[in-house]
């Protein structure tokens, strides 16, 4: 049973390497001429879901509109590539009940929270670590490591184009291409 339209969605820790690895996918999948579509906080935090912050409500909320957008794009023959934090199980579950079990690929960038924290690419974590932004994933909020996911990249273990490969095979197969 192979599908044209599914989502593809990234979870890990703030830093963890969602996005770029989300781009390179993108950028694979251009070149097979798939098109696809990225949903991540740049685009959906600053519009759609202006209005919430990082309590457990407003991430669950956060989520579940993402979830419902892609379903919409899903229904319109779209390849998403959705990079959240997603940080509850409870919450995974909701975007996989919403966007439905066969169109949906959980990919688990697995970067140690030491790790994040010691490349702070943008300094949030020095900030979290001195009270400045509250709730924050890994230091005052939680991330449960999903127990199941459809793939899991260790970026402290394996190489970038390593772990773009699998992917790329992955989504093939679900591409039947
Ligand atoms: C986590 C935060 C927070 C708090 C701001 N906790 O590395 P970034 O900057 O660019 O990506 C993070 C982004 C997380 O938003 P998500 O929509 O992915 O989160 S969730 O799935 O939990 O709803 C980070 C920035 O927002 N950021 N404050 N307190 N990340």
């Amino acid at each position: 049973n192979g599908h044209d339209s599914f989502v593809v969605w990234f979870t890990g820790l703030s830093g963890s390497g969602k996005s770029t690895i989300a781009n390179l996918v993108e950028n694979e999948l251009f070149k097979k001429g798939i098109k696809t579509f990225s949903l991540d906080g740049d685009n959906v935090r600053k519009g759609l879901n202006n209005n919430l912050g990082f309590t457990a409500g407003d991430r669950q909320e956060n989520l579940r509109r993402i979830a419902e957008v892609a379903k919409l794009f899903v229904e319109s023959g779209s390849v998403i590539i959705a990079s959240f934090i997603s940080p509850l199980k409870k919450d995974r579950e909701l975007i996989k009940n919403i966007i439905g079990e066969d169109n949906f690929i959980e990919v688990f960038v697995n970067t140690s929270l030491a790790e994040c924290e010691r490349r702070d690419v943008k300094g949030l974590y020095k900030k979290a670590r001195a009270g400045e932004i509250k709730n924050f994933t890994g230091i005052d909020a939680p991330y449960e490591n999903p127990a199941n996911p459809d793939l899991e990249i260790k970026t402290e273990e394996e190489d970038l184009e390593d772990a773009l490969k699998r992917i790329v095979l992955h989504l093939e197969d679900k591409l039947k291409i």
